[in-house]
């Protein structure tokens, strides 16, 4: 096996990166003209009180500033790439732990299933963030209808792993595809954890990872695991990719902590993205000012160590 070069796949704060910021701005007009890949359909969604009173970010910044390796691990590159994916039909794959096991097409998962629209604030690890009106449903209905059995402890995601349709497979060939993520079964059925099927009022843009991605607005950008095929209850903690690539930098719970540093940036502050290169910095909040809805998850845990 080859070893992996970590350094070509690390995440890098990217206030230390303006070079790359700058060609990206230069690059953006281009960027949205062929992104927003796929057929944007607008949904119905009931409004919610959630984010009452957030600026939400542009969603020209939200569309082409994107992680998703699977298309390179440029911020463009999923902008420009993600039209190859196909995402019809699309299937999730349930299993491990639940009582209904199976292949659920995703007819099946947004039956009976009432949109919700629900403004959340996202904190990407790498210091910048956002505030995105999604579209979606509580994951813990989906969970239910598998029926989890009492062994159920964790749940792990996994992505759509089809490297003919996503280029950046195949230019990090040394990152452990497909992409995998992890929660404990309670964070996993708090009402704040969401499917996302949309953004902005219409269907989720291929590079923001339709047909359905995880929404976890307390935690780090890397847990809110994109296009997702397989779901799989477990009764022992499941590996995400962040923690297996760098153990002593991502951890399982990723919470987002303005007191606990990156080792190699500050975490006490963030840059919203869509205001301008020079936009001011924002201190981070406590669980992504999240903690009077999910700090209880965590009582009696030492925060720095479990991070
Ligand atoms: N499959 C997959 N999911 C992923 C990623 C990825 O590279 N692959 N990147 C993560 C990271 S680091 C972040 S910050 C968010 C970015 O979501 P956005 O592009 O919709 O803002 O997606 C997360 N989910
Ligand atoms: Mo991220």
């Amino acid at each position: 096996m080859t070893k992996l070069r970590y350094s070509d796949i690390t995440p890098k704060a990217d206030f230390l990166n303006r070079r790359q910021l700058m060609a990206g701005a230069a690059g953006l007009g281009v960027a949205s003209a062929i992104g927003g890949a796929g057929h944007a359909m607008k949904l119905d969604a009931t409004k919610t009180a959630h984010g009452a009173g957030l600026k939400v970010t542009a969603k020209e910044a939200a569309t082409t500033y994107n992680n998703f390796y699977e298309f390179g691990t440029g911020k463009s590159d999923p902008a420009k790439y993600a039209n190859k994916m196909t995402t019809d039909p699309w299937s999730v794959e349930i299993g491990g732990q639940v009582n209904n096991p199976g292949n659920y097409p995703l007819d099946d998962i947004l039956n009976g299933v009432a949109l919700e629209e629900r403004i959340y604030r996202f904190r990407c690890v790498e210091a910048w963030s956002m505030v995105v009106p999604w579209v979606g449903f509580s994951l813990s209905e989906l969970i239910k209808k598998a029926d989890p059995t009492g062994s159920a402890k964790y749940v792990a995601f996994e992505t759509l792993n089809r490297p003919e349709e996503m280029p950046g497979i195949g230019w990090s060939p040394n990152f452990p595809w497909p992409y995998v993520e992890g929660l404990r079964m309670d964070e996993a059925m708090h009402p704040l954890t969401m499917i996302a099927t949309g953004m902005y009022g219409e269907s989720l843009p291929n590079q923001n990872g339709a047909p359905l991605r995880l929404v976890v607005p307390w935690k780090y950008g890397f847990k809110s695991i994109k296009s997702i095929v397989k779901i799989t209850l477990t009764e022992n903690q499941p590996i995400n990719t962040w923690n297996e690539l760098q153990s002593r930098e991502y951890g399982f719970y990723s919470n987002v902590n303005p007191t606990v540093d990156h080792p190699r940036w500050s975490q006490a502050s963030e840059r919203p993205i869509g205001g301008g290169l020079f936009a001011e910095r924002m201190p981070t909040l406590m669980f992504n000012g999240y903690a009077e809805e999910v700090a209880s998850l965590y009582a009696g845990m030492d925060l720095r160590e479990n991070f």
